[in-house]
């Protein structure tokens, strides 16, 4: 099993370095295209994703893939194990603006669901590469040197934290939310909000802690984020780390995926953080 495990991190290595190279070149003009959600998509995002699934298909231990640029699971090999799901590039649009953007990938077993993710893997596109291993309770990070992955440092968050990332348009917020997150900037917390869901989480990650909310709001009441491709990987990632993710009552990972391109609101935050949330969002909805 890890042997497998390790073949999916090399191909995962060796496409990120391929995607590096892409972003630093390539045309970020938008395509005719619109993904299953209905974004334009970018021809970057269509590159990255032939990329990936290209180095995926290579393996036998994969069964499916699906991509948050795809409408339909890409079948791999029947007796594969594992199953991926990925958003190759997300917030691929800050590339033009030249912030951070970052791959997620959650590797499951049996079926694309919450209580099925085994591993999850992200890799931010900063001024630095750096790449974030979810698996068997360990989360660790390495950044890409001269070529390869050199290991940084395991990540744990503190009991609380002090940074607050608040997504989705305030105007379409319920009041609890907004009276929540004014409440937390009131006790000293502190903006952190790029827009990018990979750096902004490995902010929150790397400096131990604070809350990343995107919620359900009065125009999406699944919030926007996706299930298989965005929330379950980084819910993985912050129950090793010892934190929490919710949908404001539920654990993330408990959420019942009925569509490959399901939303879900979410929280993600150090411990202290996400009982707050769900002591506001107990009463409500
Ligand atoms: P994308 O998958 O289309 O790139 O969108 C996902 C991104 C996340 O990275 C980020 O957290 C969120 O969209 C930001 O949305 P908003 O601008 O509504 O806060
Ligand atoms: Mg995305």
């Amino acid at each position: 099993m890890y042997k497998d495990i390790e073949d999916i991190i090399n191909s995962i290595k060796d496409s990120s370095i391929t995607i590096k190279d892409i972003i630093n070149e390539a045309d970020t003009a938008k395509s005719s295209s619109t993904n299953s959600t209905g974004d334009i998509q970018l021809k970057l995002d269509i590159r990255c994703d032939e990329i990936i699934e290209k180095n995926f298909s290579k393996l036998s231990c994969i069964k499916q893939i699906v991509s948050e640029e795809q409408e339909n699971i890409v079948k791999i090999n029947t007796n594969g194990n594992y199953l991926i799901a990925y958003d190759p590039l997300d917030g691929s649009s800050l590339v033009d603006v030249n912030l951070s953007v970052g791959s997620i990938y959650g590797i499951y077993e049996d079926s694309f669901s919450g209580k099925n993710i085994i591993a999850s893997i992200y890799v931010v596109f900063g001024p630095r590469v750096e790449m974030v291993i979810a698996y068997k309770n360990t989360l660790k990070m390495y950044r890409l040197l001269n070529g390869d992955f050199k290991y940084v440092q395991d990540i744990k968050l503190n009991q609380k934290g002090n940074l607050m990332a608040p997504g989705s348009t305030q105007a379409m917020w319920f009041d609890f939310h907004k009276k929540m997150i004014d409440d937390f900037f009131k006790d000293g917390y502190r903006l952190r909000y790029s827009g990018g869901m990979v750096p902004d989480l490995h902010q929150i990650l790397l400096k131990s802690g604070g809350l990343f909310s995107y919620p359900a709001t009065k125009d999406l009441s699944k919030g926007k984020l996706r299930q298989l491709f965005e929330v379950f990987p980084y819910a993985l990632i912050f129950k090793i780390a010892g934190g929490g993710a919710i949908d404001g009552k539920n654990n993330l990972l408990d959420i019942t995926t009925t569509h490959i391109h399901d939303t879900t609101a979410c929280f993600f935050g150090s411990n202290y953080e996400i009982d707050i949330v769900k002591k506001v969002y107990k009463d409500e909805r």
